[in-house]
């Protein structure tokens, strides 16, 4: 209900008793990276801390959060943290009970824990996590500084997206001084992927339309592709990315074939064209720039139907 401060934060980090922290539902870096470098934190502040288990956790974050969630018993009078959670809905499986302090940076936050730290203008919650880890510690070991730079690089796509501000790369460069590996980092976080992921990824790109001289394109991506990959929901992140880097595309379209043979459809454009207002005409909708829609056709006949109206917004 109330919202507090950062000192008022690392007050309650300083209670006695042990800690309890909880990641939200299909966990992401920022989540992950921010509640183990606050768990490593509390242990170093001499309390004992463990993450409540996530079974969302991927192959990529398995390793980084594994000594804070596994082989850790719960302590005595455990007091509830959440992190980068913007509401109960998004608590993970197996939790429904009251939060004592949520640290967040979603703007939505729906003020559901008894106090909550909200600092909405950061590109990442483990920037939040980071001041209150020199709050509680007065430093920031090596270790803790490979999480916060893995919640930080993830949240802004590594310095790509919108949210990186002057303060994420001022945040970067002091967990860097404060011995972050960043070319590891960057390796594992967003130089590597799966071969099933790549083996789609081929199969998505040579099968690509154009149209308006490359200024719409549209990627399908079946059933039997997906089982000839071998690609997981694991192996999909950010897929509706993918038709969007051909050169002076305008709208981008990614049609995925649902298991009953429909179509959900994820629309990209520049700010010029409202892709909005394209999925609404589908019972659609979302953003200007980002926005979703769903047909119960297959998807050539989806991309048929949606390729007529980006025709139609576009003039
Ligand atoms: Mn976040």
């Amino acid at each position: 209900m109330n919202k507090i401060t950062i000192n008022e934060a690392a007050a309650i980090l300083r209670e006695p008793g042990g800690f309890l922290i909880l990641t939200h539902r299909r966990p992401d870096g920022d989540t992950l990276g921010s509640a183990a470098a606050l768990c490593s934190a509390l242990r170093r502040y001499g309390r004992a801390a463990r993450l409540f288990p996530n079974d969302g956790v991927t192959a990529k974050y398995a390793a980084m959060v594994s000594p804070y969630m596994d082989e850790s018993p719960a302590a005595e009078n455990e007091t509830v943290i959440s992190v980068d959670i913007a509401d109960t809905g998004l608590f993970p499986n197996g939790w429904n009970e009251p939060v004592r302090l949520a640290i967040d940076h979603h703007p939505s936050n729906s003020l559901f824990a008894q106090d909550t730290l909200l600092v909405p203008e950061r590109a990442a919650c483990g920037e939040i996590v980071m001041d209150l880890i020199k709050a509680l510690c007065g430093d920031i070991t090596s270790g803790e500084a490979d999480l916060l730079y893995t919640a930080l690089s993830t949240d802004c796509g590594c310095f790509q997206y919108s949210n990186t501000d002057a303060h994420a790369f001022r945040s970067a460069a002091q967990l860097l001084e404060a011995g972050a590996d960043i070319q590891r980092l960057n390796k594992l976080l967003f130089r590597s992927s799966s071969p099933a992921r790549l083996k789609l990824e081929g199969m998505i790109y040579s099968s690509l339309r154009s149209y308006r001289d490359n200024a719409v394109n549209i990627a399908i991506i079946t059933r039997d592709m997906i089982a000839s990959s071998g690609a997981t929901e694991d192996d999909m992140d950010d897929i509706a990315s993918l038709p969007g880097r051909v050169s002076g595309s305008r709208v981008s379209v990614t049609i995925k074939e649902r298991t009953d043979g429909g179509s959900k459809i994820s629309l990209r454009s520049t700010a010029a064209v409202d892709s909005s207002a394209i999925c609404a005409v589908f019972g659609g909708g979302g953003h200007r720039m980002a926005s979703g829609c769903e047909m119960s056709c297959p998807p050539e006949e989806a991309a048929g139907k949606i390729l007529k109206e980006i025709e139609r917004a576009m003039g």
